[in-house]
């Protein structure tokens, strides 16, 4: 395993194989290198979803069908998207995790990252500790504190403009949600980010369809969704959120020096990789039971 995380040619391709990631025994150690190429940020995903359900089930939480909805997401940004080498590098990229509920797949890939320890890992939920349901800026690698829907884009195109204005090369990410999209806060933040032609600045939309307690088609349709974000002047264009090659290739072709922001559209399943959550309204809030743990902890490794 360890290996197959770590092999990888400088400046090249990965020599990690799919067939190195279909029958790599998972631990979860931290993924160091290589990042940037399709293989390692398979295999962080898959990570990322048994780490999200490790740890939902020892603190005997819920949200966990919203963390594996943006499982996928997350190891594309942080195995390659983003460039976040150096976490204490003022020019890194930034994310604001703007569906702060899904905090647990950023630990995840935090932890991968060796930004975070095993040990402060399993704090998650604990007394006294920052590794709470939603993110807190204080701990390394949360840049933005986040968890009140509809927030994190107000926050996100500020920190964009304020790359620009310090001359950094930094890009700013923010993940959406799609049911924080029915608020107002958002489509004033997507007009003053395309008035301001921030280029740096990139959303991702996860649309998994579902808000909480509705499926969003019932509580306030947002389709069509890339011709909305279109209309407000952005670059929008539709990804498959579950595949992080495509969303690997979809960032790297932004131009985030000039032009308008940029929204990638990414159509997801809530609950994805666990065949009993997915598109299951229940899994918002309930905790897994032993049984439940176990079967989809067995459908996670068996799928890749
Ligand atoms: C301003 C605000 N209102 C309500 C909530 C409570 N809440 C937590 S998650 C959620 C909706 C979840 O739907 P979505 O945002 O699409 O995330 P998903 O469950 O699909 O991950 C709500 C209403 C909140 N966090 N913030
Ligand atoms: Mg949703």
């Amino acid at each position: 395993m360890s290996e197959a995380l770590t092999a990888g040619k400088a400046g090249g391709e990965a020599s990690v194989t799919d067939s190195d990631v279909l029958s790599a025994s998972i631990s979860l150690q931290p993924i160091r290198r290589p990042w940037g190429s399709i293989a390692p940020a398979r295999l962080a995903a898959l990570q990322i979803r048994l780490t999200i359900l490790e740890q939902a089930k020892r603190a005997g939480v819920g949200h966990v069908g919203s963390a594996l909805s943006v499982a996928d997401i997350i190891a594309a940004l942080y195995a390659g998207g983003m460039d976040v080498a150096d976490p204490d590098a003022p020019n890194r990229d930034r994310l604001v995790l703007s569906k702060g509920h899904a905090a647990l797949a950023l630990y995840a890939a935090l932890h991968q990252r060796g930004w975070l320890t095993r040990e402060e890992l399993d704090t998650y939920c604990g007394d006294g500790s920052l590794l709470g349901v939603h993110p807190e800026h204080r701990l390394r690698g949360i840049d933005f504190s986040t968890g009140s829907l509809g927030h994190g884009l107000a926050m996100g195109a500020g920190a964009a403009l304020a790359a620009r204005l310090q001359g950094s090369s930094r890009r700013v990410f923010v993940l959406l949600s799609d049911g924080e999209c029915n608020e107002g806060s958002v489509w004033e933040s997507a007009m003053f980010a395309a008035h301001q032609e921030l280029s740096n600045l990139i959303v991702l939309i996860d649309m998994n369809g579902q808000q909480a307690l509705g499926y969003t088609r019932h509580v306030l349709d947002l389709e069509p969704m890339d011709r909305r974000w279109d209309a407000f002047g952005w670059d929008a264009q539709v990804v498959d959120g579950h595949d992080v090659g495509a969303m690997l290739d979809a960032i790297d072709r932004l131009d985030p020096v000039t032009g308008p922001p940029h929204v990638l559209v990414a159509r997801t399943t809530f609950g994805r990789g666990v065949s009993f959550m997915e598109n299951q309204i229940r899994w918002h809030y309930f905790p897994m039971s032993d049984q439940e743990y176990e079967r989809a902890v067995d459908e996670v490794r068996a799928a890749e």
